[in-house]
């Protein structure tokens, strides 16, 4: 089986597919679509990811999107290690999580991670070649809130709410993990790997103490997420060290902004 992954690194959707491919063993190449420059807008790609999103997930051909259904997906390609639980119930319970991070948490994201992920590309090319790259975008509500994102960064409207939405999230993951080993009963499944990247983004941008802090059963799922064999005994290791190190400076500048706005 041939399978080709299209991506962004730190992308949380690119990433939990990611886990899932490395969960299976599936072997795959990797093509590093850079949204800094928009090559996510280019013709080639919205044939395949009409809104211009990654993650794909080219299999023998085939090209698939949604990091949700693609999860799905590389389940059924390889049925061995089911990532899904076997009783319905917790399937049920697995979907509920899949769908907080669709509809709540990852269209709250953007407005941590562009500041961090993106701006910085941004503010080094002169300002119409980013309103070029603007220009480009369909959705004018997408356009506008990346237009915020670059011009104000962590002031932008939506980054501290963003910041009240995944400190929620961590609230509901810590309770149900006081409950239960992992978020969908006691095995691992996609409700985890769901979530997993996001708390990983977190960890990288230096703001750990963000889900942590209060939060022991979180804390202890994430350490035994980050020791899971699959991930290579720990996940940086999956990631170019230049690139974290460099996003972490990005993100404690960051915080220090975030932190003072949650103050005011
Ligand atoms: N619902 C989609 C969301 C994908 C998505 O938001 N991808 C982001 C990166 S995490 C993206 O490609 N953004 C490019 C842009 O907004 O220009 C999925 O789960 O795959």
């Amino acid at each position: 089986m041939d399978i080709l992954l299209y991506n962004y690194p730190l992308s949380p959707c690119g990433e939990k597919v990611r886990f899932a491919l490395a969960e299976k063993g599936l072997a795959y190449e990797v093509c590093n679509v850079d949204l800094g420059s928009k090559e996510n807008l280019t013709p080639k790609f919205l044939a395949m990811s009409p809104k211009g999103y990654v993650p794909v997930l080219v299999v023998d051909g085939a090209a698939y999107i949604e990091s949700t259904i693609i999860n799905e997906l590389i389940d059924e390609i390889s049925p061995l290690k089911p990532l899904k639980p076997s009783a319905f119930g917790d399937r049920a319970r697995m979907r509920l999580w899949t769908k907080l991070v669709d509809e709540v948490l990852h269209p709250a994201w953007p407005g941590i991670a562009w500041p961090i992920l993106v701006r910085p590309a941004w503010q080094a090319k002169p300002q119409g070649a980013v309103e070029d790259m603007l220009a480009r975008l369909l959705d004018p509500a997408r356009r506008e809130r990346q237009r915020r994102m670059y011009l104000e960064g962590v002031d932008a409207p939506g980054a501290v709410e963003s910041v009240a939405i995944f400190s929620d999230v961590c609230d509901q993951m810590d309770a149900c993990l006081r409950a239960s080993p992992w978020l969908a009963g006691d095995a691992y499944s996609l409700a985890d790997i769901a979530l997993l990247p996001y708390c990983f983004a977190i960890d990288a941008f230096g703001m750990r103490a963000l889900f942590e802090n209060r939060r022991p059963a979180l804390a202890d799922w994430y350490r035994r997420c980050d020791a899971r064999p699959a991930y290579g005994g720990g996940i940086r290791s999956m990631f170019d060290t230049a690139r974290l190190n460099e996003v972490e400076r990005l993100g404690r500048e960051a915080w220090v902004n975030i932190a003072r706005r949650l103050r005011t």
